[in-house]
């Protein structure tokens, strides 16, 4: 039989993005959420799991935990053997301090010659720590988040890394104060989520060496859980399509708002937001 060529079509610059973050097995968040929306996205998507949880921890009792800490660096060490590299690292929810220090390590170690680094320190909301956190693990997400290209905090979260006093309400120089404080630290690029000035609008306050902006959008009034998650998810995936930062910051922003839309008036589906019918509206976006 005469050998066949098979011509291959390229659709896009393909990118590979390492995700690492928890599983939580029920709960559509972490890496249940940034794996398809990645792929979507049209990135290959290589996972590191920092835990395993049988649910996520808002909301939920006596859930399961499995810590992924020790299998990490074998984890990398093997990645840095098969010369397997990334074009971007995007970390979420972390098992432990430990495994700051092992990221930091992949940062250095498993990059490729372009690359990128985003970090969500997913570790704090509505003024408070999640229960698995303590100020210590704070010491090391600094560490992180100042080492990385773009963070992607919230309020809260910035002011734990920076040791801003949290305010539930607020004005524009507050927020000011905060960027400021996340730069003199070290932070390059920032995109502050969850920057509401009025009761019936929120969205993101987007901070590079061109000064700041900020995206404004719709706000509901019932919070649903995970959207954090999805937003960093969607704004990674863009990013790596090309997108500026302010332009995947309000793409991330418009796609969390159709996904919370998606959700709404469904009182049994607080746990997360149904961030899958969504995805093609995500796909349009991207292509334009
Ligand atoms: O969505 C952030 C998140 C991720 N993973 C776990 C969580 C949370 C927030 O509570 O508990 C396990």
């Amino acid at each position: 039989m005469p050998l066949q060529i098979v011509k291959g079509v390229f659709y896009m610059e393909y990118k590979r993005v390492l995700t690492v973050q928890d599983i939580s097995c029920f709960g559509q968040c972490s890496l249940t959420v940034a794996l398809p929306i990645l792929s979507a996205a049209g990135h290959e998507t290589v996972i590191l799991p920092s835990a395993v949880l049988s649910t996520h921890t808002a909301g939920f009792t006596g859930f399961t935990v499995r810590d992924l800490t020790e299998d990490m660096p074998a984890i990398a060490a093997h990645w840095q053997k098969e010369k397997i590299s990334f074009d971007a690292i995007y970390t979420g929810y972390l098992g432990s301090a430990e495994q700051i220090s092992y990221v930091l390590d992949m940062m250095k170690n498993l990059r490729r010659e372009t690359f990128i680094s985003v970090i969500d320190p997913a570790m704090a909301d509505n003024g408070k720590l999640y229960p698995a956190f303590d100020m210590a693990f704070v010491e090391e997400m600094k560490k992180l988040v100042f080492a990385a290209d773009i963070s992607v905090p919230n309020i809260t979260e910035a002011c734990f890394l920076t040791g801003v006093a949290y305010q539930e309400k607020y004005d524009r120089a507050y927020i000011d104060s905060i960027l400021a404080a996340m730069k003199k630290a070290g932070a390059k690029t920032v995109v502050l989520t969850g920057v509401s000035f009025s009761d019936d609008t929120t969205g993101v306050m987007v901070m590079d060496e061109a000064g700041t902006k900020y995206y404004e959008h719709i706000k509901y009034a019932q919070g649903s859980h995970g959207t954090g998650d999805v937003y960093a998810s969607a704004f990674v995936g863009a990013l790596l399509r090309g997108k500026s930062t302010f332009d995947a910051a309000a793409i991330a922003a418009d796609y969390t708002v159709k996904c919370i839309e998606n959700t709404a008036g469904d009182p049994d589906h607080r746990y997360g937001v149904k961030f899958e019918p969504v995805l093609p509206y995500l796909i349009s976006r991207l292509e334009k």
